[in-house]
């Protein structure tokens, strides 16, 4: 058991089983390196709202429009998330209440577009996300989605291929356009997007999940709008558990126009009843991300993501499109070592206590389960107080690993260092 913990004496006495896997979880977490771009370590008080006693209450409908009695005090905690929303992305309207980013994009499709309408997405494999359209996932089967990409690796390469998507877009003639993605590390454009959905008359939906945190510290420019202030995405959607910094959720944000039909779309359209303890720590994460050191964050993320992908590229590895404006980095291994598969690269920085998520690159000759790539983020050990500095041995970690990966005593070795590398730098829930 770690030497803090989290687990109440309740929850110990009731069910000591599974108290004991949460404890095991604080000391994984504590102890190892959180990589995974689409985490982040939240605040005690998004935690403690989290487990708070709104998880009792059934709200179905929307503040002042409930179903059942008894929601005047949950009226107040959703409306206080619903404004402090809209403050941080300038939003004329914002739904709080999507359990998820797949449920957010899942209400916005089903809001705005019909069975069977034409979408123009970024590719799985080039970067893009599940719900832009994979076969596997209900967007690719409702809707019939096209894929633009990337342009060619090389100098200033394998960003969005703006030209592509132009040309798709006057061939396809999409009823919406979504911008967004799960594994690319530039800022993209909104304005070049707008003027291609202005050309074929098609809406646009941008997917924040992995940015919406960098957008509120007005570090990454909001896609709700272009560079002259006009209208950009017509509907911005994302997680608020990544670089947002709240808990596992999601959220909706647009212009008035299509307020109303996102609302019903998602209910009674799609979900049920919310989840106003989340939606209470949504509010509170909210209202972290408008204060100014959350800003200073959000710059240490970009800084200490563009310093991993220096070291990196130092180590050996290439990083797909040459570095990073964000808080993520994909790597290509295939530089590093052309018979290491992103796969068992996973598995054995997971064994040094090296968390991060094997990826497909551009162009990758391997499967979305195998993979060329790996992907990092720096989100995390930016809340656990880790900076360039840190940025360094993480990628000298990273290439032992990887190299003396058939060495078991080595790989032990590291797993020691970076242990007490990461008990330096506790995270939040074991600051007190
Ligand atoms: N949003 C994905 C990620 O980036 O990890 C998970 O679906």
């Amino acid at each position: 058991m770690s030497e803090y913990s989290l687990v109440g004496s309740h929850f110990r006495d009731v069910d000591p089983e599974l108290a004991h896997l949460v404890d095991e979880e604080i000391e994984r977490q504590s102890t190892s390196l959180q990589l995974i771009a689409s985490e982040n370590f939240t605040s005690l008080a998004v935690m403690e709202a989290t487990a708070s006693v709104l998880t009792n209450k059934y709200s179905e409908g929307y503040p002042g429009k409930r179903y059942y009695g008894g929601n005047s005090i949950v009226d107040k905690v959703e409306t206080l998330a619903i404004e402090r929303l809209k403050l941080l992305f300038k939003a004329a309207h914002a739904n709080v209440q999507p359990h998820s980013g797949a449920n957010a994009n899942a209400a916005v499709y089903f809001a705005l577009l019909k069975p069977g309408d034409t979408v123009l997405a970024m590719r799985l494999d080039q970067g893009g996300h599940l719900t832009h359209g994979s076969p596997v996932n209900f967007s690719g089967q409702l809707y019939n989605f096209v894929g633009y990409g990337v342009t060619p690796k090389g100098v200033d390469g394998e960003v969005i291929d703006f030209d592509s998507m132009y040309d798709l877009a006057k061939k396809h003639r999409p009823k919406m356009i979504v911008a967004g993605a799960t594994a690319y590390s530039r800022i993209i454009e909104v304005d070049r997007v707008r003027e291609i959905a202005d050309e074929v008359g098609s809406l646009v939906m941008f997917d924040a999940a992995h940015v919406a945190g960098l957008i509120a510290a007005e570090i990454y420019p909001n896609p709700l709008f272009t560079t002259d202030g006009s209208k950009g995405a017509d509907v911005v959607t994302f997680t608020t558990h990544k670089t947002l910094r709240g808990p596992r959720g999601g959220a909706i944000v647009s212009h008035e126009e299509y307020g109303q039909k996102i609302d019903k779309a998602l209910f009674p359209g799609f979900q049920g009843g919310p989840l106003e303890n989340t939606i209470a720590a949504k509010a509170v994460a909210f209202l972290e991300a408008l204060s100014p050191s959350f800003k200073e964050y959000q710059q240490k993320v970009v800084e200490n993501a563009k310093a991993l992908a220096k070291e990196l590229e130092a180590q050996g590895f290439r990083v797909v499109s040459g570095g990073t404006d964000t808080h993520l980095i994909l790597v290509d291994l295939q530089s590093f070592d052309i018979d290491l598969s992103g796969k068992q690269a996973q598995e054995v920085l997971d064994r040094a206590g090296i968390t991060c998520n094997r990826n497909q690159i551009p162009g990758d000759p391997r499967s979305p389960f195998v993979t060329s790539g790996l992907r990092f983020g720096t989100a995390a050990m930016t809340t656990a107080n880790m900076g360039v500095r840190e940025m360094s041995l993480v990628a000298e970690y990273v290439a032992a690993s990887l190299r003396k990966r058939e060495d078991d005593r080595e790989i032990e070795r590291i797993r020691k260092e970076v242990r007490s590398l990461c008990l330096k730098f506790p995270p939040p829930f074991l600051v007190r």
